[in-house]
């Protein structure tokens, strides 16, 4: 039986959940006009007041809020809170010189922790419950996020942070984890480490598992369900609107119920910015509604993916995402096509390769390249050039089908990509551009 962390809300009848997020809307607007000078310059700019927003039919008159905003208001510009009423910050690394600074008071812990465990609880996570937490902690906001929801559910938690990966597999045993919170490449590298020590699924206890904060494709998911025993959920947040638990999957999984109490979803074209259709897939724009020291109306996530608001049969009614395929910043644009990291993991793991790859582009003679280095898996390693070949044109063939462009394949040996604790790194993109 599908069990809810919040019922009333996560199952209230569309309507009613439109009209809270109206009377929500109005608060939120006026609180970002009150107390945030940047954004209200903004709205000024585009001739909209408080006034002329009475519920979400308004929304599409408010400027949108993009990661350029971020920055030059960074590090205070965009709170809506006096620092003496906030109580945590958190980050992204910024590795791409894009760092992101979120700010929350404790109401914004306490309403974050509790779309987390909203997450744990659709995964089926009770108080009898060992959760280990291997994302993140520290800046990072998964590690918090998950490790709050899991105290609120009741769980057992055990915050082990990421890395050291014989250890976790050690307290998954030790300590009987049921649940396990970490990012899809960790979980596949932890699925891994097991098989090199003999260990299969029946020996760990591991029932379910949380993973997000990159795009993994349904094909990683069937893998790490297959090699840790487990039902793989996926979960979406993002830094700016608190950290995961914007989206989680239920027992369907079809998708990720947005938590629309707390965030309106829309999609739009992103080069145009036009809001388009239901159902139409495009780029993910959220305004949250509760939040109190980092408010953000109409933020542009520059994630694509698509929107369902048919019912869903966990009972669930707030709107499911599909999984993003992918940032918009993480598009490649090859020779004019686009392409998608997400894409190209579809094709390896469905010619039986792991998620273990890198996609190198480069430009020579003004003509973009591609080239997708895969590991072979410890089974299908072989020094045979001509098996080699034949397996690295039998990719080829797929890419091409998949993209419409050609790519250069090579196969490298088991082990020879490094492996991460975190998000995966997976293109390097040597263009000078
Ligand atoms: O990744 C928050 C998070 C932590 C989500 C743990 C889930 C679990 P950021 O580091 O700010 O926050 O990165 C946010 O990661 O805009 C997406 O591009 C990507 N992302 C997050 N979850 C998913 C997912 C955290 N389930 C950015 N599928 C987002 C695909 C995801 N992409």
């Amino acid at each position: 039986m599908e069990r809810y962390y919040q019922p009333e809300i996560e199952t209230m009848p569309r309507d009613q959940l439109r009209a809270l997020q109206d009377e929500r809307l109005v608060k939120q607007v006026r609180h970002v006009w009150d107390n945030v000078p940047y954004y209200r310059a903004k709205m000024e700019e585009k001739g909209v007041t408080p006034d002329d927003i009475k519920g979400v039919a308004d929304l599409h008159k408010l400027p949108f809020v993009t990661k350029a905003d971020l920055r030059d208001a960074y590090p205070y510009g965009l709170m809506g809170k006096p620092k003496s009423e906030c109580v945590r910050i958190h980050s992204t690394s910024g590795t791409t010189g894009k760092r992101v600074m979120a700010f929350y008071t404790q109401h914004d812990v306490d309403l974050w922790e509790d779309c987390c465990a909203r997450a744990l609880t659709a995964a089926g996570a009770t108080k009898e419950d060992v959760c280990q937490v291997a994302y993140g902690y520290g800046l990072f906001t998964g590690g918090a996020g998950l490790h709050g929801g899991s105290h609120k559910v009741g769980c057992l938690t055990i915050p082990i942070s990421s890395g050291n990966t014989e250890r976790q597999i050690g307290f998954m045993q030790d300590l009987s984890s049921t649940i396990l919170c970490c990012t899809p490449s960790y979980a596949a590298y932890l699925g891994e480490t097991m098989k090199e020590m003999g260990l299969g699924p029946d020996d760990i206890p591991l029932k379910a598992g949380i993973f997000g904060a990159e795009a993994w494709s349904e094909e990683m998911r069937q893998d790490i369900q297959k090699t840790l025993g487990i039902k793989a959920y996926d979960i979406y947040g993002l830094t700016e609107l608190s950290g995961p638990g914007v989206s989680f999957e239920c027992s369907a999984q079809q998708g990720m119920h947005i938590n629309e109490d707390h965030f309106i979803a829309e999609i739009i074209d992103p080069d145009t910015g036009e809001v388009l259709p239901d159902g139409s897939k495009g780029e993910l724009v959220f305004t949250s509604l509760t939040k109190e020291a980092f408010p953000l109306l109409r933020y542009r996530t520059r994630d694509i993916c698509q929107l369902n608001y048919e019912p869903c049969s966990c009972g669930r009614t707030h709107v499911r995402m599909a999984k993003p395929m992918g940032r918009s910043d993480d598009m490649l644009i090859i020779r004019g096509v686009n392409v998608f990291p997400s894409q190209i993991e579809t094709v390896l793991l469905n010619n039986g390769y792991a998620a273990n790859y890198q996609i190198i582009v480069d430009r020579v003679n003004h003509t973009d390249t591609l080239e997708v280095r895969v590991e072979m898996t410890p089974e299908m390693f072989t020094d045979n050039l001509g098996e080699i070949d034949k397996r690295q044109k039998q990719l080829v063939d797929g890419l091409r089908s998949m993209l419409g462009l050609s790519a250069k394949v090579k196969l490298v040996a088991p082990k020879s990509i490094v492996r991460s604790e975190g998000k995966a790194v997976r293109i390097i993109d040597n263009r000078k551009i």
